[in-house]
C-alpha cells in the first residue's frame, strides 16, 4: 500500500479570533490526529488576500471579503495527515455556516456566508500553492509526532 501524507492549509479567520474560538478549533484538529507542522498569527494584507481569493476576483463579494479578512489578524496553520486535504474540508463543513451540518466547525460555530470561521484548501494542488503562499520553508517543522503509531495502523504509515 502506498499512502500519501498530505499537507493542507487552514486559516482561522478574524471572526474565529474575535469570538475566542481559536483554541476550540485547534483542539479539534489535534484530537482528530492531524499533525500541526506550522502555525502563526498573521495580519493579511491586500496583496496576499487578492492572490488567495483570485478565483473570486469578479464576484460582487470580493472586496467585502478582503475587508473582512483584514479586520484583525488571522491564525494560519499547516496540517499534515493521511488524506488531510479532504479530512480537514470535511471537518470544516460547507461554506454557508447556517446550513453547515452540526458537528462541523462551520456548522457548530457560524451563521454566515462570509463570517464562516475558517478556510481550508480545496484540493491537493491548491494546498501545495497555499502552504507556500503563507509559510516559508523554514517555518514548516519536520518532527516525529509521538502518537503517529497509535493514530494509524502500520499499513497506513507505509
Ligand atoms: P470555501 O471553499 O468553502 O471556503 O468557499 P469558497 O471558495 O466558495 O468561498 C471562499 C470565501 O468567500 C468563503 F469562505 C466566504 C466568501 N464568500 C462570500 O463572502 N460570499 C459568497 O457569496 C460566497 C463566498
Amino acid at each position: 500500500m502506498s499512502n500519501i501524507f498530505e499537507r493542507t492549509l487552514v486559516i482561522l479567520k478574524p471572526d474565529a479570533l474575535q469570538r475566542n474560538l481559536l483554541g476550540d478549533i485547534i483542539a479539534r484538529f489535534e484530537k482528530k490526529g492531524l499533525k500541526i507542522v506550522a502555525m502563526k498569527m498573521m495580519a493579511l494584507d491586500d496583496v496576499i488576500l487578492t492572490e488567495h481569493y483570485i478565483h473570486h476576483k469578479d464576484k460582487p463579494f470580493f472586496t467585502k471579503l478582503k475587508d473582512f479578512m483584514k479586520q484583525s489578524p488571522c491564525v494560519v496553520l499547516c496540517l499534515e495527515g493521511l488524506e488531510s486535504v479532504k479530512v480537514v474540508r470535511d471537518l470544516c463543513g460547507p461554506t454557508l455556516g447556517r446550513v453547515a451540518p452540526p458537528g462541523t466547525i462551520r456548522g457548530d460555530f457560524s451563521m454566515s456566508i462570509q463570517a464562516n470561521i475558517i478556510h481550508s484548501s480545496d484540493s491537493l494542488e491548491t494546498a501545495k500553492q497555499e502552504v507556500k503562499r503563507f509559510f516559508k520553508s523554514d517555518e514548516l517543522y519536520e518532527y516525529k509526532k509521538m502518537d503517529t503509531d497509535i493514530v494509524y495502523i502500520e499499513e497506513e504509515r507505509k
